[in-house]
């Protein structure tokens, strides 16, 4: 009988315990960061905001896939499997914050011939992969005010690309950004001044390339994904 008093007593106790968490919630009831600005994929599945398929386009170098992104800490990480090896590309996002707008820009701010529908976003974050070194050897954050401005990020403080993983994960203060209440986000792959994009993640309808395209075609990107 005293046995099975304290097994209800037992039952009773962890029924009451229905929040996850309950017990070990931080003081302050925040929830843990559990994101690391380390070139390791530490994004959930429900942090994938966009898909882009393996093998669209032919040249791996090029190649995107999975792109994962969260609002955290008062950051925006992005990450995506980036597969740059000897190979000269180069690595952008579009960020548009709050929504997708135009900023004024007339020009992409490092000359590739891409826009966004015809305009283009408050802020870009390129990078150049250079095919001798094999590294990321120029890291740009553009903003936007009446003209373009240029912002030269450093590896580990702000992106690291991860040749073991095949992984780029970047990090950018919200107060960078204005600190939005949304940002929407589209990542592309392109090659040196005046190249289009080349693949995208997400999908995009309007860059679809199963070989790399060099020519003077100018690709309208248009598929910005909202980062939740
Ligand atoms: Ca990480
Ligand atoms: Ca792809």
């Amino acid at each position: 009988m005293h046995k099975h008093i304290i097994s209800i007593v037992i039952v009773l106790l962890f029924a009451g315990c229905t929040t996850p968490g309950m017990f070990f919630s931080p003081p302050g009831g925040g929830e843990e960061n559990v994101h690391h600005l380390d070139g390791i994929n530490d994004f959930t599945d429900t942090q994938i905001v966009g898909i882009d398929p393996v093998g669209d386009i032919s040249e791996k170098n090029l190649d995107l896939d999975t792109l994962w992104a969260v609002i955290e800490d008062s950051m925006l990480y992005i990450g995506f499997n980036a597969y740059a090896s000897h190979f000269g590309l180069s690595y952008g996002v579009y960020i548009f914050p709050d929504s997708i707008s135009p900023s004024g820009a007339t020009d992409d701010p490092w000359g590739r011939a891409v826009n966004y529908n015809g305009f283009y976003p408050e802020y870009i974050l390129y990078f150049w992969h250079d095919e001798t070194e094999n590294i990321i050897t120029s890291a740009n954050f553009c903003t936007f005010n009446g003209s373009w401005n240029y912002t030269d990020i450093t590896s580990s403080e702000l992106f690291i690309l991860n040749k073991s993983y095949h992984f780029m994960e970047i990090g950018v203060k919200l107060s960078e950004l204005g600190d939005p209440d949304s940002i929407f986000i589209e990542v592309f792959t392109t090659g040196g001044t005046n190249s289009h994009a080349q693949d995208t993640s997400p999908s995009d309808s309007n860059v679809s390339f199963p070989n790399p395209d060099w020519s003077s075609t100018v690709t309208s990107l248009s598929n910005a994904v909202l980062v939740k």
